[in-house]
């Protein structure tokens, strides 16, 4: 039994096509994509489409519930203004597609031993990582019993056991990757006879350059302004910039006093967050 895990597409189509190929190549017994297709890169309506049709199991992540609940009471206020445009980019290209979002799960068991997930069990955000301590991991995964515990989320590869003897993998992702240089990674489980499970990460060059260019072709990059250049360079670099940028934006707010909530202040945090680079 082979299954390959995709997740974290982020609207990156030339990475999640180039990452389909690899993992076709492998002929897996299932593809699973384990959610965030949408959001970040220009391409969400297109990555959900071809995601939708090559998955044989599919879940959805918070990036899908933020398209769902953006502009609803279960949206967060302060999810407008030009912080926000990448997602309300994504909302417009999946209008229609709501209904099927939705119905998709944030979890699901594979047989009586495996259990897919975005980031956890009961949980579509939580973040874990190699250093995070053997009782946080374990309280967020106590609702599975499964033997095999894989998910997405972190944008980091990596694999550890857990004290009861079950293995957690996280599968780096697909479309933003953040191991520090720009190739898309994947999931490659094996249950072997004898042994139990094998993770294999899986490293996979892609065609960047087809990937930025896409920010400028598709209109993106004007229509989404400055969000838009932080989620270029994250792709452009392999490294984050996201993070890093809004929490540079809110001290530099506090410095500088500035207030606005539009474009040209949102453009000037960001000049001053790259002249530090
Ligand atoms: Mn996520």
């Amino acid at each position: 039994m082979r299954i390959a895990v995709l997740a974290d597409i982020h609207g990156n189509l030339p990475a999640f096509e180039a990452v389909l190929a690899a993992a076709r190549r492998e002929a897996p017994d299932l593809l699973v994509i384990a959610g965030d297709m949408v959001n970040g890169a220009p391409d969400s309506r297109a990555c959900w489409d071809l995601a939708r049709g090559e998955a044989d199991v599919l879940l959805r992540g918070n990036h899908e519930r933020y398209v769902l609940d953006r502009g609803t009471p279960a949206g967060e206020d302060a999810w407008s203004g030009p912080r926000f445009r990448p997602l309300e980019w994504a909302s417009e290209e999946l209008a229609g597609q709501f209904d099927d979002i939705r119905a998709l799960p944030i979890a699901t068991a594979i047989g009586d031993d495996v259990r897919v997930m975005h980031a956890a069990p009961t949980d579509d955000r939580v973040n874990l990582f190699p250093w995070s301590d053997d009782g946080a991991v374990e309280r967020v995964l106590d609702p599975a019993s499964e033997d095999l515990l894989v998910r997405g989320h972190n944008h980091l590869p990596f694999h550890r056991h857990l004290a009861d003897g079950r293995l957690l993998v996280s599968v780096g992702a697909v479309g933003i990757p953040l191991i520090g240089r720009p190739e898309a990674q994947f999931g490659l489980l094996t249950r072997h006879a004898r042994r139990g499970w094998g993770v294999s990460h899986v490293n996979v060059p892609y065609d960047v350059d087809a990937a930025l260019a896409r920010f400028e072709d598709s209109g993106y990059l004007r229509a989404v302004g400055p969000m838009a250049q932080v989620f270029r360079r994250e792709i452009a670099t392999g490294s984050h910039q996201l993070v890093p940028f809004v929490r540079f934006e809110q001290r530099w707010r506090e410095a500088t006093g500035a207030t606005g909530d539009d474009d040209a202040t949102l453009e000037r945090a960001l000049r001053a967050f790259l002249a530090l680079s």
